[in-house]
């Protein structure tokens, strides 16, 4: 049986258990969810945050090494690292506006905030100029102990942007990082073989302990995201194909639909890159001294769709508690999240392993990941299929600008 129907058979159980004992065992309910759910969800989320604060280290500092490579940063990898930038800052945007319009956690009924939730949950976040200068980390070290994800995150990107400038020079070092990170991937690998059970206990308690009306939350904040992700792939592509690339967006989507459906059924980018290339070349005839810079960087650092999910998710978990995120806050969501796309493994729910990045940033309490955990695995289908879509329309607007012939060869893709 595959994973994502394991998963569903989870989620299922988990909703039907937690329902039944919410309604009609709620005197059970506690003693259950202090010896089956919360030793297991609990355990999950452990998991998680041990693995985030190494995670985004290696991950953002090889993200920022491959942005910054002198040698490849030339005229291509400007225009291509400014329209991964400006496309990913629309994504999360589009997310934020969608989130705060539609509200999908507000009918939840105000879920009480976990007592060891983040200060800036209890007593208002910090001014933004605060934020701004405690993003430097004055004890780097600390800052990884602590937990501190901005700072993690910058003294992360500063250790990448040395590792690509430094070139050669540090070469072992930049082989220790890569290396290192395939074991953080590694972890997240064996650590989702779990998310079947994890699922189960996180929807049981969840729903237990909030009811019916989280059910209709969670299926509202599904609908949000995946709205977003279609508003994206069909207004912000669609926007750039036309005016950039000069191309149809329906003669782009034709070409582009089997690595959309291979990205679906893996969840995971770095698994559809090769079918990402080969249609990317043989159906919108883009020349592969473009494809082979664009789309590998692509599948590392540029995921809109996971920027799209944590700027929901940010959102969605806020109104569940109760919380007003301050439009500083929403601000520093659309930087944290861009931030930790760029970090994102290209492998299955590596961006809901990197909201635990967001959350602390705008104070929201980790255990609001437990509510959209539980759904997270359907929804990182969708969410990869908008990634490798988003690299394949930058890949497609710079062959275009430089003067690259873009059409639809078919018949050459057929015969090729
Ligand atoms: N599944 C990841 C990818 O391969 C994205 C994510 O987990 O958000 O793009």
């Amino acid at each position: 049986m595959s994973m994502t129907k394991k998963i569903l058979i989870g989620i299922v159980l988990g909703l039907i258990v937690g329902l039944t004992l919410h309604i009609y065992f709620p005197a059970t309910f506690d003693s259950v969810n202090t010896y089956v759910f919360s030793p297991v969800a609990d355990l999950f989320l452990k998991a998680i945050k041990m693995i985030v604060v190494p995670l985004v280290f290696f991950s953002i500092a090889i993200g920022a090494a491959g942005m910054a490579d002198p040698k490849k940063l030339g005229r291509i990898g400007g225009k291509t690292i400014l329209l991964y930038l400006i496309t990913t800052a629309v994504a999360i945007s589009l997310a934020l506006i969608l989130a705060n319009v539609i509200g999908p956690g507000t009918h939840a009924g105000n879920i009480p905030l976990p007592e060891e939730a983040p200060d800036a949950a209890k007593d208002g976040a910090p001014s933004i100029l605060e934020t701004f200068v405690n993003i430097v980390p004055e004890n780097p070290i600390a800052a990884l102990a602590e937990g501190q994800m901005l700072q993690i995150i910058f003294f992360a990107l500063v250790f990448g942007f040395g590792m690509a400038f430094l070139g050669s020079k540090v070469d072992r070092v930049k082989e220790l990082v890569e290396q290192a990170n395939e074991i953080m991937m590694w972890m997240i690998h064996q650590l989702m073989k779990i998310v079947p059970f994890a699922a189960f206990a996180l929807m049981a308690r969840a729903i237990g302990e909030a009811g019916p009306n989280l059910v209709g939350s969670m299926a509202l904040y599904m609908i949000t995201l995946v709205s977003v992700l279609l508003l994206h792939m069909t207004i912000t592509y669609g926007l750039f194909l036309k005016f950039i690339a000069k191309l149809s967006p329906i003669k782009f989507y034709k070409a582009m639909f089997p690595a959309m459906e291979v990205a679906f059924t893996t969840s995971s980018s770095a698994a559809t890159l090769p079918v990402t290339m080969d249609r990317v070349e043989k159906g919108l005839n883009v020349p592969k001294s473009i494809s082979s810079f664009v789309l590998p960087l692509g599948a590392t650092v540029n995921m809109d769709g996971t920027a799209i999910m944590q700027g929901v998710a940010a959102i969605f978990i806020a109104q569940v508690y109760g919380i007003d995120l301050t439009i500083t806050q929403q601000l520093l969501i659309v930087l944290t999240a861009t931030l930790a796309s760029i970090g994102t493994a290209a492998v299955p729910s590596a961006g809901i392993v990197m909201l635990t990045i967001v959350f602390p940033v705008v104070g929201l309490p980790i255990e609001g990941l437990a509510i959209v955990l539980g759904v997270d695995r359907l929804l990182d289908m969708a969410r990869t299929a908008t990634n490798i879509t988003g690299d394949a329309m930058v890949a497609t607007c710079i062959a275009k600008t430089e003067g690259a012939d873009i059409n639809i060869q078919e018949e050459a893709s057929k015969t090729a």
